[in-house]
């Protein structure tokens, strides 16, 4: 550790870890559920951890919070209600606030501490909370689902930290299948899904645990956040599929577009055996 920087030491990437200079500490706390600490870097603004581990920096939040909004959010027509699970930082709240058919902005967020401190330290993050549209719950996400009535959500958004500490269960089964649940068809989820160069072993599990829960489409994706572990971080994208009825909607207007192109030929050919004629 060298003096007067941070470094960020983890199990989760043994061997390697990316660190700041600290220019001051601004704040140094313990919640119920973890160690909470804010520091002015010299070269990336402020700096939120949790029991060691960056969160966000006011340089490159940007990159992330876009990502795991406007990834599922403009991946399906005209979403209305949307939950967030975790990111008591309130900057996805910032960016699901910037979609106009959004009527109903839910988060859950474990820690009441994280967001004291963003809205302290973070305003131009913490500035999601005040859209009249969000309302807060403060809890375990996972306990929240519980809940909520079938088919409720359009999109829910896993803005959740490491499955080390208070996320652990959002990256289980159980988790999976109540997100599934929740979610009406049709509607997309989008969660935290680490890093393809760190973490292949938790993303593949992801992968097949939504894999045997959603009857849909799974989907990874990522993007480049310069302080996450190994400069990148991706999202696990899941979509549940319409009912039954819907898919053979679905395929009778594929059989449609098939005799339409028939037609089409069919045309041509007459077209072009009249020409001839001519
Ligand atoms: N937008 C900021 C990025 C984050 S914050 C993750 C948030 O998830 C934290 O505020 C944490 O308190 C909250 N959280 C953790 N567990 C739960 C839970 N069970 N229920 C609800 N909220 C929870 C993510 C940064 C990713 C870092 C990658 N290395």
């Amino acid at each position: 550790v060298i003096p007067g920087w941070f470094s960020e030491i983890s199990p989760m990437w043994p061997g390697e870890a990316h660190s700041l200079e600290v220019k001051e500490i601004l704040f140094e706390g313990k919640s119920d559920f973890q160690d909470v600490l804010v520091f002015q870097s010299a070269t990336y603004g402020k700096v939120l951890v949790l029991d060691g581990v960056i969160q966000v920096t006011e340089r490159d939040e940007c990159a992330y919070q876009e990502m795991i909004t406007h990834l599922p959010l403009c991946s399906i027509p005209n979403p209305q209600k949307v939950l967030v699970i975790g990111g008591g930082d309130g900057g996805v709240l910032r960016e699901v606030a910037r979609h106009t058919s959004v009527k109903q902005i839910d988060i859950c967020e474990i820690d009441q501490m994280v967001i004291d401190v963003a809205k302290k330290f973070f305003p131009n993050i913490a500035v999601g909370f005040e859209d009249p549209r969000v309302r807060l719950f403060v809890g375990d996400g996972a306990v929240f689902l519980k809940e909520v009535s079938d088919g409720f959500y359009d999109a829910v958004i896993v803005d959740s930290s490491d499955p080390i500490g208070p996320a652990q269960q959002l990256f289980e089964t159980p988790f999976f299948e109540s997100l599934a649940r929740v979610l009406r068809p049709g509607g997309v989820v989008c969660t935290q899904a680490e890093s393809v160069w760190l973490h292949m072993h938790i993303i593949k599990d992801i992968f097949s645990a939504c894999r045997k829960t959603f009857k849909g489409s799974v989907k990874y994706a990522w993007t480049s956040v310069p302080t996450y572990p190994s400069g990148v971080i991706g999202f696990m994208l899941f979509t549940i599929l319409r009912c039954i009825l819907q898919h053979f909607a679905y395929l009778n207007l594929l059989a449609k577009l098939w005799t339409l192109r028939f037609c089409f030929l069919l045309g041509g050919q007459v077209q072009r055996t009249n020409q001839h004629r001519v």
